[in-house]
């Protein structure tokens, strides 16, 4: 790792580029291959970086901008190499784009688009209805979560929501992406058809009567072994709103996106939306899930649907124009929750988005939306000015998978430029990135595949049962964890470990290295800004 802390993805020609170090530096170079001095830079004192226990140099060479490969050097000290070129952050995007083909669950992942990673067919026979085992369905299909081989609907919604949000914002980004999935080279986007592939499973966890099953999963989780080789049972779990409602929304989504290039797909999901939509109305109650006694498996509670309900209703409202939809979204309203939040947890932000992209927002509520966006912004931008590495986190904010946080905090930023024009939180979106990968206080790269010194070892069960040492590449780890819940975790991370550093690229740490889509999705969206 080099003590000298760069974004290993690389920058753009343009970009700003900081080089930060936990250690007195007056000054550094720019080294090129054969390790000559071609460009120097001032480094100053930032300061104690509270989050790390660090007191941290930086330096900025944004003003050197030639196209190449470099190292960055203080006397005996260098950087991991870092390139600089305008596709830099659309090569990271196809990497953890294409992420989602190897969880693809229900296929077998063949030489020709997996390489080495190939496995056989997975999880593809009949799943039993957890509640009355004489009902099997065929639920195969859509990415494995995580980790481990679960497929969770509202998780699979936020993920999708990332994505989809982010070619509507940032189409261009994924316009020439080749992915090298099966569908390659069709008319759709590769991004798209990939994205495809998780709603088809989507639309199979519909019930007749319009209710989403939460989950697809096996009573616990499987052993490390490859995914052809997890053959316990799978169930189906029971129908939660939250589920339901989440479907409505992606499904909506989806219908705008598709409509450009599959009308029959496009109305094929606004129907599964509305017919969602209509359990919502029978079923005004929140149902939260809860797993039943003797399942095990994650659980992805929620103890409100409003914020939920709001993102189907704003939803269905941008894709129909339907008024009935507008008075439940600002009913919803008054419920109150955070309207710049773009998680599963907690989607005010989501429907926030859906609602200012659809086109056809009132303006009263069109502003309180932006407003919501902006003062969380300046929240952020406060938060990140006061960070030696300029992550825009906050000491809570290094919880299990911070690394969506960090993420969501990135798109907040891009967010703001690319919908309202505000282009001084860009330096801002590019920080979030640059400590995703490496300019942080670990000095690693939480994306496998990326970089010189990177996560290699994520809790990833096919990552580890393929006894290949290099790790499946463009996976996001989740990152420090500052209350590490697992016991390996809880043996690595001594008590009084600064919230930043408590992160160890182990495969037991599930609580600090594990993947999920939901996790990788932010990454595309924040990565699709800046390709641009
Ligand atoms: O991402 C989830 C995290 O926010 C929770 O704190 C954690 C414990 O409930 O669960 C995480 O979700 C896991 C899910 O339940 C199952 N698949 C793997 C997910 C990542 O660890
Ligand atoms: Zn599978």
């Amino acid at each position: 790792m080099g003590g000298i802390f760069i974004n290993q993805a690389g920058y753009r020609p343009d970009s700003v580029k900081l080089a930060v170090m936990p250690f007195e530096a007056d000054s550094i170079s720019v080294v090129d291959f054969y390790d000559n001095e071609i460009y120097s830079a001032k480094a100053v004192l930032w300061g104690e970086d509270k989050n790390s226990g660090d007191t941290v140099y930086c330096a900025d060479f944004s003003d050197f901008k030639a196209v190449g490969s470099y190292r960055i050097k203080y006397r005996d000290k260098f950087s991991e190499s870092f390139e600089i070129g305008e596709n830099v952050y659309s090569k990271a995007l196809d990497s953890v784009s294409k992420a989602y083909y190897y969880l693809r669950c229900g296929c077998g992942l063949t030489e020709k688009y997996a390489g080495k990673f190939k496995h056989g067919v997975c999880h593809n026979k009949r799943a039993l209805l957890w509640d009355n085992r004489e009902v099997s369905l065929e639920v195969s299909g859509g990415w494995h979560d995580a980790g481990d081989y679960g497929r969770y609907v509202t998780a699979g919604a936020c993920a999708l929501a990332h994505i989809l949000y982010g070619y509507i914002l940032f189409p261009k980004a994924f316009e020439n992406q080749n992915l090298n999935i099966p569908e390659s080279g069709s008319s759709l986007p590769d991004i798209l058809a990939e994205c495809r592939y998780e709603l088809d499973w989507l639309l199979k966890m519909q019930a007749e009567d319009g209710g989403v099953y939460h989950k697809a999963t096996t009573a616990h989780h499987a052993p490390f072994v490859m995914p052809e080789d997890d053959i316990a049972q799978m169930y189906v779990l029971p129908v939660s709103s939250v589920a339901t409602a989440d479907f409505a929304a992606v499904c909506a989504l989806a219908s705008r996106v598709y409509r450009n290039f599959d009308g029959d797909y496009a109305d094929r999901l606004i129907r599964a939306a509305e017919k969602s939509y209509k359990w919502l109305e029978n079923n005004p109650e929140c149902e939260v899930f809860m797993n039943p006694p003797g399942c095990e498996t994650g659980g992805y509670g929620e103890r409100f649907d409003n914020d939920n309900r709001f993102w189907a209703a704003a939803e269905l409202y941008s894709v129909t124009g339907n008024e009935k939809y507008h008075a439940d979204l600002e009913r919803q309203l008054e419920k109150g929750f955070p309207l710049a939040e773009l998680g599963y947890a907690s989607t005010g932000g989501l429907g926030a988005l859906a609602y200012v992209t659809g086109g056809k927002g009132k303006a009263e509520l069109s502003q309180r939306f932006r407003k919501s966006f902006y003062d969380e912004a300046e929240r952020l931008k406060a938060i990140a000015d006061s960070c030696g590495y300029g992550a825009a986190m906050e000491d809570r904010d290094y919880c299990w998978g911070s690394n969506m946080v960090l993420l969501k905090h990135g798109m907040i930023f891009a967010i703001m430029d690319r919908l309202y024009g505000e282009k001084a939180y860009r330096r801002y979106a590019q920080a979030q990135a640059d400590v995703l990968f490496g300019v942080n206080a670990m000095g690693i790269s939480y994306v496998t595949g990326i970089g010189g010194y990177r996560c290699n070892y994520p809790h990833l069960r096919p990552a580890y049962a393929d006894g290949i040492d290099e790790c499946i590449p463009g996976m996001v780890s989740g990152g420090p964890n500052r209350t590490p819940a697992d016991s390996e975790a809880k043996r690595i991370i001594k008590a009084g470990t600064p919230p930043m550093k408590c992160f160890a690229d182990n495969v037991g740490c599930y609580s600090l290295n594990e993947i999920t889509i939901y996790w990788n999705s932010p990454a595309v969206f924040l990565l699709a800004y800046l390709s641009l």
